[in-house]
Parts: C-alpha cells; structure tokens; sequence
C-alpha cells in the first residue's frame, strides 16, 4: 500500500490500464454527461446502465403540473451545450427533458445506454469491479462511475388510512396522468418546492384545492419572463452572449447566494429574509390567511422557495390552506386533528424523498468485503462527495455531502468529473491501479465538515431534509468557491493507491 506511488513502467504498458472499462450507472444529468466526458478523454469502453426505459432521471420522473427548475436555464445547462432555445428564464420540465434527450443524441450517449437493466450488486473482486443487474447479468468494468442522483427515492408518508382512500393516491414524483383533475377536489400533502409548483399549476383546474401544511415556507418572488424570438435569435447567432449570462448567473448565484447560505451571520441572509417577510405582506391580503403561512424559522433555513404565483393561488375561492395536522386518511378524504374531514377526489403526496438513499438499494462491496451499507451505518458521507474508502476505483456524482439547493447540480457534476478523471489518468498510467480516499482522509474531512454545518444557515432551526441522522445538516457547508477550487485538482496524499 502507498499512497505516492512512481510511476509503473509495466503497468503503464498493461492494455486494460491504457483502456480501462467503465460502468456508468444512471442516464440521468450526470450519466449522460459521463458518458461525454469519458468520450472526450478519448476512453471508448464503458456502458450506461439505466433501470428505467429512457433517460432524463429526475426529468423523467418528475412530470406534475408546473414543474420547472428554479434555476435559471442558462445556468442550468451543459457548458459545452448552451442552448438558445430556451422558451423562459426557468425553463418548464418537459423543455428541460426535452434538452437532455437532445444532447443525449448529438453525442452518441443513447447508444451506449442499456435500458430497463437495473445493476443490483457492484464487488470489487480481485482488483475489478463486478457489476451484477437485476435479470442476473454480469458485467466486469475497472471503474464505476455511480450517477444514481439524490432526489430519487418518494418519501411516502406514514399516515394511518392511506391505503383504505377511495380516490386516486400518488407521489409528486409518480404523477398518474389517467386520472383526471378537471372538477374535481384534489389534497396535497406538503409545501416543498414541488407542492407549491403543483398547487399554483392546479388551483384553476380544479374544483377545490386543499393545501394540508405541516410547516409554513418562506417564498422569494420570482420572475420568469419569455424569451422573445429576437432574444433567441441574438443566442444563435453570438452564442457568447449566452456564455456571458451563464457565467453571469453562476456569479450571481455563488457570490449572492450558494456562499452566504453556509455563514449564518451573513447579513446577506437578512436581506433574503427581510424579502420573504415583504413578499409574504405585501402578497397575502387577509391577516389570519398571512399568519397562517409565516414560518417560525429564518429564510433560507429550509431550502428557499421561489414562486411568482403560489400566494395568488392559495388565495383563489377555491383554494385552502389547512395546518391544523393530519390525524388520518379515510375512505373520503383527510380527517385533520381538529375533527374536520376534508372530502377529495384526489390525494398528491408532495412529500420528498429518501435523501440518504444514494447509490442504495444497490448492494457495494469493497475491497476485502467492505459493504456500503455497513460503511453508511450511521449515515452516508464520501470524500468530497466522490469517494468512499475501501472501495476502490468507485466514484459517486452528487454523492452525499456534495452541493445541493439552489444551485446548478449540472455545474457541479462537471466539475466532479474533472476531478474523477484526474483519478482515473492516475490509474490511466500506471501510477497505481485503485485509487480510494484514505480513512485518515476521510475522517479529517468528516471532522471538519461537520463543525463546518453548524455555523451554515441550515443548522438555525427548522427542519428539512438537509438535515441528517445526526441532527446537522449534510450538504456541503463550506462556500461553491471551495468546492471549485477542490475540484481543481486531487490531492493525491489523501488517497489510498495501490
Ligand atoms: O420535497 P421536500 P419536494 N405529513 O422534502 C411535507 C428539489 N425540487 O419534493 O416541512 C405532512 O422539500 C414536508 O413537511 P415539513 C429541491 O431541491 C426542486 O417539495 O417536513 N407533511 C414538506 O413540506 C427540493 O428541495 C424544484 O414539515 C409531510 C414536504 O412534505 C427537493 O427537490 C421543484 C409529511 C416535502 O418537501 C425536494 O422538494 C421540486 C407528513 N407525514 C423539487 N412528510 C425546483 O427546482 C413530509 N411532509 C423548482
């Protein structure tokens, strides 16, 4: 074992070294961008395995009404891929779906997908990974790239009756497009980003919506104007246009936003909040209706919401926001603590997602036998978000500890890939052949990233799924300009090789 190794003469000539075979694990935003990214590193053997039966993973999943990304499309978009086309400033979900499958084609990414093959089990055995799926294939592959996404897994809530409803039940993320709305009285469970997009879509639609509440949401307003065809056209024909507004927006988010977000003394933060707070009266007109939606945490303490219309259409006639507390669901509709039974047709849980899933229920077995799921006991961490000890030549995109919120996860996946490539050009030529965090690595980075999350907002008292088993919050806690500059390039003293 080293973790500074010379250069291998042997090994560098060693042909599975020079062309090592990868799996790549997802086509979803970060799949489809591995699969590019080893394609211009000039690596041609790899597979894209994809459960499902086309790409798009989140995209694909998430298809209720008003869904859109919240960060502006511009910036949530491949760097090499900017797209002039973009109808808004946030780009509707379909559009977004759409793009990807786009790119996908131009850069032959389809092709090098295996539809409806789940891998079930990933062991490293005798210095390569075996890749088992679900229909009991094999597979062998040098490396694995796990692009398994974070949001994934629907958090389905454990209220008493939801099996005896009479009318349709379904997550956010599992939309039932057969089952129709018009006229009908719809529930939504949960006021997270998608409850409020699906809400402000659905409320003129529908007979009655009822909001159940659990917890208020601080909501910043939004603007999401069109882009005129002229505007497109100005795209198309000075693509550097469109590369000054992406890098603009990347700084405007990172400098006002992504960097204040982990100092909870930032004045900046009061300057959001004091926005919600103004937002929130200045929207909603009946007091008892306003005091009802004002949180009792700071701004940005749960993942900030941003809506142009949501206060509008909670304030339709036929809207209404319940926070007295579900007591149960029964054969009619939701029964609230308070006795009241709220009659629906329809039932959306809006509830999230099991956050602290990852790769899981993949099975991962490391070097000597080191399971995953015993490694995350406790909960799940990886070496700057990429790589866990013990298992070798195993790297993870928007792994646990990574950036989240409100940000572009397409940034970050491309500025993972940068770093896991110089692993893997360390591999490449043969300067080792597996290459992991080191525990004392990855203990120093837990250490640090842990006192870390304490002084970030998230830690100011609310709940929100960036909180982990431990009580602190997960994502990483220090400002986007660290994480850029750790992607930069590997500190290879902090690695295991062998
Ligand atoms: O899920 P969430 P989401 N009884 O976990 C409530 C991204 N995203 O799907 O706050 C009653 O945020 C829960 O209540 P509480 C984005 O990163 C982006 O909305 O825990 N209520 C909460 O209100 C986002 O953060 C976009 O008290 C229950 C809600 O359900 C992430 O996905 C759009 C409950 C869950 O909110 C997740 O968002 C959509 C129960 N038993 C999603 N259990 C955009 O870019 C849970 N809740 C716009």
């Amino acid at each position: 074992m080293d973790t500074e190794t010379e250069p291998d003469v042997n090994r560098a000539e060693d042909p599975a070294r020079k062309q090592p075979r990868f799996v790549v694990i997802g086509a979803g935003m970060s799949g489809i961008l591995s699969a590019i990214e080893l394609q211009k590193a000039g690596f041609d053997d790899f597979v894209v395995y994809e459960k499902a039966d086309t790409l798009g993973g989140t995209w694909r999943e998430n298809t209720y009404p008003g869904i859109a990304c919240d960060v502006p499309s511009h910036f949530y978009s491949y760097s090499f891929e900017l797209n002039p086309d973009w109808s808004h400033r946030f780009a509707p979900g379909a559009e977004i779906q759409a793009y990807f499958e786009g790119v996908a084609h131009r850069y032959g990414v389809v092709e090098r997908i295996r539809f409806g093959t789940e891998v079930a089990r990933c062991a490293f055995e005798e210095g390569r990974w075996r890749i088992e799926t679900a229909a009991g294939e094999s597979d062998a592959a040098d490396f694995v790239i796990a692009a398994t996404g974070v949001l994934h897994h629907p958090a389905i809530p454990q209220i008493e009756g939801l099996d005896v409803f009479e009318g349709a039940v379904f997550h956010s993320a599992r939309w039932d497009h057969e089952v129709p709305l018009e006229g009908r009285r719809v529930g939504v469970v949960g006021t997270g980003s998608s409850a409020i997009q699906i809400v402000s879509a659905l409320v003129d639609r529908v007979a009655r919506l009822t909001l159940f509440q659990r917890t208020a949401q601080w909501i910043t307003p939004m603007d999401n104007p069109a882009y005129t065809e002229q505007e497109k056209a100005e795209f198309r024909e000075h693509p550097e246009a469109m590369e000054t507004l992406r890098a603009d927006t990347a700084r405007a988010f990172t400098e006002g936003f992504a960097n204040v977000l982990v100092d909870a003394e930032s004045p900046v933060l009061d300057g959001i909040h004091a926005t919600c707070v103004a937002n929130l009266e200045s929207s909603v007109k009946d007091p008892e209706l306003r005091e009802k939606l004002r949180p009792d945490y700071r701004a940005t303490c749960k993942r900030l919401i941003l809506s142009e219309d949501f206060y509008d259409a909670i304030q339709r006639p036929n809207a209404r926001l319940v926070n007295e507390g579900i007591e149960r669901v029964e054969a009619k509709g939701v029964r609230t603590r308070d006795g009241e039974l709220h009659e629906l047709d329809v039932l959306v849980l809006a509830t999230g997602f099991r956050v602290d899933r990852f790769v899981r229920p993949m099975e991962v077995i490391g070097r000597d036998g080191a399971a995953l799921d015993a490694i995350w006991q406790d909960g799940p961490f990886a070496y700057l978000a990429t790589s866990v000890p013990d298992l070798p030549n195993f790297f993870m995109l928007q792994g646990p500890n990574g950036p989240v919120g409100n940000f572009s996860l397409i940034d970050v996946a491309e500025l993972q890939l940068t770093y896991i490539l110089q692993l893997v050009e360390r591999v490449r030529s043969g300067g080792c052949r597996e290459i992991s965090a080191s525990w004392p690595a990855m203990e120093r980075f837990e250490a640090e990233r842990r006192e870390a999350a304490k002084k970030t907002v998230w830690a100011s008292g609310c709940r929100s799924w960036y909180i982990g088993a431990d009580g602190l919050p997960t994502a990483w806690p220090w400002t986007y300009d660290r994480f850029r500059e750790e992607m930069q390039r590997p500190r290879l003293e902090d690695f295991e090789t062998r």
